[in-house]
Parts: C-alpha cells; sequence; structure tokens
C-alpha cells in the first residue's frame, strides 16, 4: 500500500491525556471527493482550530504533524478560498497541523523559494518534523493525499487539472511537496537567488537528487489537485542560466546563507503570519 511509507511523527506532547491513536482506515479508504462539498460547508466551528491556525483532534493522538507553508504576496482572494477550503480538508485527515503564511514585504521580484527558507526557519521553532511547501492557489481533491512526510520528499499535486490532469515532466517538484525538515536542512533548503517566475522548483529537485535523495508520489488518483485561475506571472529572463550553474551553489546558497528582515509577527485565527523583507 501506499502509505506503508509514512511514519508516526507528532511533536505533540499529549500522551498526559492518554488518548488513544487516530483511525485513519476511514480517510485511506475514501473514495476521491470533490472539492466543493468541503469548500461550500463554512467553518462554524473555529473554537477547534486555534489562534494562528494550528489544529489537532481533541479526541486522539495524532500520527502525523506539518507545518503548512505558504509563500504570498497580494493574492488575497486565493488566499480566503484557500484557508476555508483547506482548514474543513486537513481537519478530515486528523492529523496537528499549523498553517504558516510568509509574506513578503518589499517589492522586489517574488522570491518563492527565499519564502520557504524562512518559513523553515519559523517551523522548526514549533519543532515540526514535516514541512508541506505550498503555493496559495492549489487545493488538493482527495482526502487520500495526506497533509504528511513520507521517507522520501514527496511531490502532491502530480495530477493537477491546470495540467490536464498529467505530469508535464517526471522532475517536477513544484506547487506542493511534503519533506521533512531533517531533509530540508540536509539539502541546504532552497536557492535564494531565484527571483520572479519560474526555475526554483527545478532547482529543489536538483538539491534533493544530488543528495542522494528520491522524490515519490502517490497514486495519481490520490494526487489530484484544482488550480485557482489566474493570470501567468512574468517569468525570470534568467532563470535558466541560474538552473544550469544552480549545482555550483548548493553548498553555499541556501539555508546556510540566509538574510532577511522579520517586519511583523501575528497569530491570526486562521494562520500564523510573518511578513518579511527578503
Ligand atoms: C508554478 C508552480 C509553482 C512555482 C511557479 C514558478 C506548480 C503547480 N506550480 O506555478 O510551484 O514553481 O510555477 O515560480 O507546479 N505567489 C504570490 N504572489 C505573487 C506570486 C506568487 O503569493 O505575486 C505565490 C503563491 O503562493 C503562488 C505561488 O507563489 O501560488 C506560485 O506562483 P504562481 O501561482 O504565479 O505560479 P504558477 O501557477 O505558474
Ligand atoms: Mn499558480
Amino acid at each position: 500500500r501506499i502509505y506503508s511509507a509514512l511514519v508516526t511523527e507528532t511533536t505533540l506532547n499529549i500522551s498526559k491525556l492518554q488518548l488513544d491513536e487516530c483511525e485513519y482506515e476511514d480517510i485511506l479508504e475514501e473514495n476521491p471527493f470533490m472539492y466543493k462539498d468541503v469548500y461550500t460547508q463554512r467553518i462554524h466551528d473555529t473554537q477547534e482550530i486555534r489562534l494562528g491556525g494550528e489544529y489537532y483532534p481533541g479526541d486522539c493522538k495524532p500520527r502525523y504533524s506539518a507545518a503548512i507553508i505558504i509563500p504570498y504576496r497580494q493574492r488575497e482572494q486565493q488566499l480566503n478560498k484557500f484557508l476555508t477550503y483547506m482548514h474543513n480538508y486537513l481537519r478530515k485527515q486528523r492529523i496537528h497541523y499549523r498553517i504558516f503564511l510568509i509574506e513578503q514585504f518589499d517589492r522586489k521580484p517574488f522570491n518563492r523559494a527565499k519564502l520557504f527558507n524562512i518559513g523553515s526557519v519559523v517551523a522548526a521553532e514549533y519543532g515540526f518534523p514535516c514541512l508541506i511547501l505550498h503555493d496559495v492557489d492549489l487545493m488538493p481533491l482527495n482526502l487520500g493525499q495526506m497533509y504528511a512526510c513520507t521517507e522520501c520528499p514527496r511531490h502532491m499535486c502530480s495530477s493537477l487539472d491546470e495540467f490536464r490532469f498529467n505530469l508535464p515532466y517526471e522532475g517536477l517538484f513544484g506547487g506542493a511537496v511534503a519533506i521533512r525538515a531533517q531533509q530540508f536542512r540536509f539539502i541546504n533548503g532552497m536557492s535564494n537567488m531565484f527571483h520572479g517566475w519560474g526555475g526554483e522548483d527545478d532547482d529543489l529537485y536538483g538539491r534533493i537528487i544530488a543528495k542522494n535523495l528520491q522524490i515519490c508520489r502517490f497514486a495519481p488518483d490520490y494526487s489530484e489537485y484544482t488550480m485557482l485561475k489566474h493570470t501567468k506571472e512574468v517569468p525570470n529572463a534568467d532563470r535558466l542560466a541560474f538552473l544550469r550553474s544552480g549545482p555550483l551553489r548548493y553548498h553555499t546558497d541556501g539555508l546556510n546563507s540566509l538574510i532577511y528582515a522579520q517586519k511583523d509577527f501575528k497569530l491570526h485565527n486562521l494562520f500564523t503570519h510573518v511578513l518579511v523583507e527578503t
């Protein structure tokens, strides 16, 4: 079974409550369902979601813990849809998670990869063993895509409506991925040098392969996602040159060269907001 690679990892110390482990069979056996079922449900019971957008089930001990990191700037409509949908979806998975929104404050070209590096530093302060690096415009369609880390870094959105549910190329590692915090440190995170659109996801794939790790994917049925419609960003003209010379910089450009300024930090009801200057 594709789930056998999932391992137990929770950062919550709630053993004192003597709760039994959460049951996962229902979720894993469930048929694909349309996201509309979840999305049209409003969040009634926000009390269940803790300040900062953290959740864990109160009646059992979750087996998985994940920090969901969203790089963000000026996508407010998408963010609203994403938060409503994801909190409904994720709570059904009976896991422990927290949504971190890492917002780029400055007007420089958007730097998705650097925002993930920053998010990983913040998530480490909370002790999360698993990072989900996630676009704000993607929503999973099948409850079986566990928001938990597998032994191998996992590409989650391999069956995307935008790509007519096909994988464009084998090394695609953008959109939504799950990687252990330890592995993310091992590969020195992502590059800080990709500005604007494109290339940073392929560079991440290169870093993983260069460290002799392998990526994995769940079966297509479990990997169906929808992307909210938006206009295309202008590609970074230098991205291919940067990508080619990337391997020369894996060891010097990444978590170990990360410099940023935190402008604000706020706990909102549905997410933890970190505003940064890149
Ligand atoms: C593809 C990849 C994406 C990334 C990008 C190239 C998939 C499914 N998606 O997405 O992961 O590699 O190409 O950079 O493979 N964002 C903002 N504000 C902005 C610009 C971007 O918040 O002004 C964030 C937001 O979370 C967004 C993400 O960055 O979802 C990726 O940007 P995009 O959605 O414009 O790129 P797209 O759809 O071509
Ligand atoms: Mn997009």
